[in-house]
């Protein structure tokens, strides 16, 4: 039998890998060997779970597009396209195009609205850019003929650690004991009741299935108070462009929990959308009051009936947590890191402790997704903890990772406790900000 190879250089497979923690990438069809021809190509790729499919054109361009599970699978995948060229290898030797999957399949093959790899069993792509917002030229240089197309199956997470590098105990008196622990912390500056932790981030990230999260674990069961939902979707505005401040009561106590939830609109990266960076730094300082709407076109201004002039320091933001689902880590565009950048930047001007909450361990890495307790053994979590610290200048042990409930019916201790050792995190790094940035002697924050 012969073997079918890669049309890849080493380079281009590098790079490639890149994207997916350097999983192995199976090679599964081949034009230039099965044919262009739509029957092989089902036969071959249609149940082959996380696939990537690539394109070589004549100008020197490879491009394509990823799908987290079966392209014959009709529940929700996740999709990206990419692109890149070795001519280009100094300016931007990889572009991706990330989004929501919006992708379908026909006779044709998987549609990449609007980029058909497989059209009409001809060595053409179909090219309209529609839901995902490519460039034509920079995709792939308005070349739609293929010298060559490839089908891979994107294999394994990287494996496991023999040791988990953090200790985590996984057992239900953990879990009760930092429950008690967290219910029973006060923040050390009498005239603050609760810690006011501010979760920023792109939309889609999980800020407020974080909330629901942890007001399941309070609560003992599963809630889903705030709105979830990535854009695209029914989304009212409030939910979108909302300032929300959530509080938690647990489900046996009269009182709330000494730590508040602040969820904000999604950070994303273009010009008059998402968290404008004046806005953030509005909110760090305590003028922004709860449902207030944002309006990406202009910053609140000081009129505004929820713009509150004399913000005490219960109003102030004591925790910034930039949360980012920890697969799209090798994904976020330049843009994207910048506005972290920027916002970090704000931060670190108030001296406010900033956290990193990486979400959706579960569906990143299969081997976390079969039991949540090798978190810190899985090299696909690990690399990406490390990865960001490096991205965002946050030092490792201020990223922390979590599975949010989101699909369950029931809590269960392994994610409660993960989650919940994500608040004592929060809880200690606003204790930071008591610590350096009060004094209670002048009654006063000292930046
Ligand atoms: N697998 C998985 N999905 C999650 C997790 N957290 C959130 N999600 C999904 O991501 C979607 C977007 O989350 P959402 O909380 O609305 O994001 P937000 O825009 O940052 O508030 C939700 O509909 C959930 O289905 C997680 O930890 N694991
Ligand atoms: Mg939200």
């Amino acid at each position: 039998m012969s073997t079918v190879t890669s049309s890849l250089n080493k380079w281009q497979k590098k790079k490639l890998c890149s994207l997916f923690n350097h999983a192995n990438l199976s090679l599964l069809f081949k034009a230039s060997v099965h044919g262009y021809n739509a029957t092989t190509f089902h036969q071959k790729c249609n149940t082959q779970g996380p696939t990537v499919i690539v394109a070589y054109n004549r100008s020197g361009y490879v491009f394509g597009a990823f799908t987290s599970k079966s392209y014959a699978q009709t529940t929700q995948k996740k999709a990206f396209l990419f692109s890149f060229n070795d001519k280009e290898m100094k300016e931007e030797p990889l572009r991706v195009v990330s989004g929501n999957p919006q992708f379908s399949f026909t006779d044709n093959g998987p549609n990449f609205n609007s980029l058909v790899f497989h059209y009409n069993n001809k060595a053409t792509v179909y090219s309209n850019p529609g839901t995902y917002q490519f460039d034509p030229q920079k995709m792939h240089g308005n070349d739609l003929q293929m010298t060559e197309r490839e089908v891979y199956r994107v294999e394994d997470c990287g494996g496991l650690m023999v040791k988990p590098w953090r200790n985590v105990q996984w057992n239900s008196e953990r879990r009760q004991a930092v429950l008690s622990y967290i219910s029973g912390w006060k923040p050390s500056v009498s005239s603050v009741k609760q810690a006011r932790i501010l979760l920023v981030g792109p939309v889609g990230a999980g800020k407020s299935s974080f909330f629901n999260s942890i007001n399941s674990v309070f609560k003992g069961y599963v809630s889903m108070q705030a709105n979830t939902g990535t854009a695209g979707t029914s989304l009212t505005t409030q939910t979108t462009l909302g300032f929300t401040v959530y509080y938690i009561k647990p489900g046996s106590s009269v009182s709330h929990v000494p730590f508040s939830l602040c969820d904000t609109m999604g950070l994303e990266d273009g010009v008059n959308t998402g968290l404008d960076v004046d806005d953030f730094a509005t909110i760090l300082k305590g003028h922004i009051k709860d449902k207030y709407q944002f309006n990406p076109l202009t910053p609140i201004q000081p009129d505004s009936p929820h713009f509150n002039k004399s913000p005490g320091l219960k109003d102030r933001i004591h925790c910034v947590v930039y949360v980012i689902d920890i697969s799209k880590v090798k994904l976020l565009s330049d843009k994207t890191i910048e506005k972290f950048v920027a916002f970090r930047k704000k931060a670190n001007q108030q001296g406010i402790p900033q956290l990193v909450l990486l979400t959706k361990v579960d569906e990143a890495c299969p081997l976390v997704a079969e039991d949540l307790k090798n978190v810190y053994q899985s090299h696909y979590i690990n690399n990406m903890m490390e990865e960001i610290s490096t991205q965002l200048g946050v030092s490792l042990s201020a990223v922390v990772p979590v599975k949010n409930y989101y699909r369950e019916l029931e809590i269960d201790p392994q994610t409660d406790i993960l989650l919940l050792n994500a608040v004592v995190q929060m809880l200690r790094a606003a204790e930071g900000y008591f610590d350096h940035f009060y004094n209670p002697e002048e009654n006063s924050v000292s930046v």
